[in-house]
């Protein structure tokens, strides 16, 4: 073929596609506008439907192109013969119809043609399959769902291809309305414990605190999504406090004001090197991934009048004792004057949350998602073990672990602990690091 007669056959043209011969149907409405401007049909795919008071018919299109321009909508009343849309055909598409036989152009138009369209569209895999498209259905299933108000392009069909029947159409119901029964019961619940506090006494409703209204959404998060499992025990700190009291500025010889904390990342510390899996994330389980950190940087829970934040105490693998405890009072400072970046509340391998300096012995810490575990100090004190046949004076600090049980066992927990009860005891290596 000459490239200019190749051109020429390839040229768009325009044809009309109007409203055939549809019998008893006269000046029926549109209730279904099933393509737009610019989409590709091909021959029987259905263009509209129209409703009767009898029956519904879907008119196909009679052959394939581009919708160039549609000219009725939804409400619109149709008779024989009026004009649907315009379709761009390329000479291609003119000259592949122009070898069917007259009789396959021919539209189709009475209820059990549109069945035979819809079964011919199931062998060419056109049937639809999000409610972002037309889904395949009979006439008299489309009426039956419109009548119950329900969008037929929301049910996925049972049958071939996603064919939606009259079934589909009832269970589709029967789900929506268990699941509003659902939500009454839920909604009910609140309204019961929704009575006016004020019906009881005198009341002052407040704002809540902008930090407490951020954090929520994270601990809900956090509670809701990870399965939390809580081992607690308790370290004997007893040579840890002989050694951190005693320790005096060289210059001055005034008592050096260390937190125990400070000595407590530092143990924590060791014991994630040990225990690589409590430094991970699990951000990612759809696809099974964990994200391992290389990094040390510890989080710590700072109550501020503004509510709780946790800045991280960046590589204390590098750091000294004495340092990490200047550092911690410095970033309290910066949380409590909100004069801290936002990102050092992010990128941290595990969080301590000290009530030591307050009081209480054990609790169940919540995960700062994305991390695994958490742990919870409560406040050191004396008391009597029982060591080699005899009581002893001890000082005992309070270890409430949390930790996801996606990722770490109970028994991986305990090791955990046993080893941060090491590193914290009165072998403690940490005392090199001052
Ligand atoms: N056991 C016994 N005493 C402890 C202790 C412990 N585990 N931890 C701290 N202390 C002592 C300190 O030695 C210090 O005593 P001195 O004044 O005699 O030296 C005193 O308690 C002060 O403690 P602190 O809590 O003010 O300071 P810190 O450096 O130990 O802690 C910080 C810093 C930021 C953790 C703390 O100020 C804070 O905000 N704690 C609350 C955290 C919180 O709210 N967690 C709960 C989260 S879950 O809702």
């Amino acid at each position: 073929m000459a490239a200019n007669q190749y051109q020429q056959n390839c040229k768009m043209s325009d044809k009309e596609i109007n409203v055939p011969n549809i019998g008893e149907f006269k000046d029926v409405e549109v209730i279904e506008v099933l393509v737009s401007n610019g989409q590709s049909v091909s021959k029987n795919d259905p263009l509209i439907t129209i409703e009767s008071d009898k029956s519904s018919v879907e008119i196909p299109a009679s052959f394939d192109g581009k919708v160039k321009s549609v000219k009725i909508k939804v409400g619109d009343r149709v008779s024989e013969g009026d004009l649907i849309l315009t379709v761009e055909q390329s000479g291609e598409e003119k000259k592949s119809i122009e070898q069917k036989t007259i009789k396959e152009a021919e539209p189709v138009a009475n209820q059990d043609q549109v069945e035979e369209i819809v079964k011919i569209k199931q062998t060419q895999n056109l049937i639809k399959k999000d409610n972002s498209e037309a889904s395949s259905a009979s006439p008299k299933v489309r009426k039956f769902a419109r009548e119950l108000g329900v969008n037929i392009n929301e049910i996925v069909g049972s049958e071939r291809q996603g064919r939606v029947v009259e079934d589909d159409v009832k269970n589709f119901i029967s789900s929506k309305i268990n699941k509003t029964s659902d939500k009454t019961e839920v909604q009910s619940k609140k309204i019961v414990s929704e009575f006016s506090h004020s019906d009881f006494g005198e009341v002052e409703v407040k704002d809540m605190p902008r930090v407490k209204r951020l954090a929520s959404t994270y601990l809900v998060n956090s509670w809701t999504t990870i399965p939390h499992v809580t081992n607690h025990d308790e370290a004997d700190i007893t040579e840890m406090e002989d050694f951190r009291t005693s320790l005096t500025d060289m210059y001055t010889g005034e008592r050096k004001k260390i937190t125990p904390l400070a000595f407590i990342v530092k143990a924590l510390v060791a014991s994630l090197k040990k225990f690589p899996s409590f430094n991970s994330s699990i951000d990612d389980i759809e696809n099974g991934k964990i994200t391992m950190k290389k990094y040390f940087h510890v989080g710590i829970a700072v109550d501020t009048p503004h509510g709780l934040m946790v800045p991280k105490i960046r590589n204390t693998d590098n750091k000294s004792i004495s340092y990490i405890s200047n550092e911690l009072k410095t970033v309290s400072d910066q949380c409590r004057n909100l004069k801290i970046d936002k990102k050092e509340f992010f990128g941290g391998s595990m969080t301590i949350t000290s009530l030591g300096g307050i009081g209480g012995s054990f609790f169940t810490p919540i995960i700062n998602y994305p991390e695994v575990a958490i742990l919870g100090v409560g406040k050191a004190q004396k008391k009597q073990i029982f060591i080699n046949g005899k009581f002893e004076t001890r000082t005992m600090l309070p270890l409430s672990l949390s930790y996801d049980h996606r990722i770490i066992d109970g028994a991986e927990a305990a090791r955990f602990n046993n080893d941060l009860k090491e590193n914290l005891g009165k072998n403690f290596a940490y005392k090199l690091a001052v």
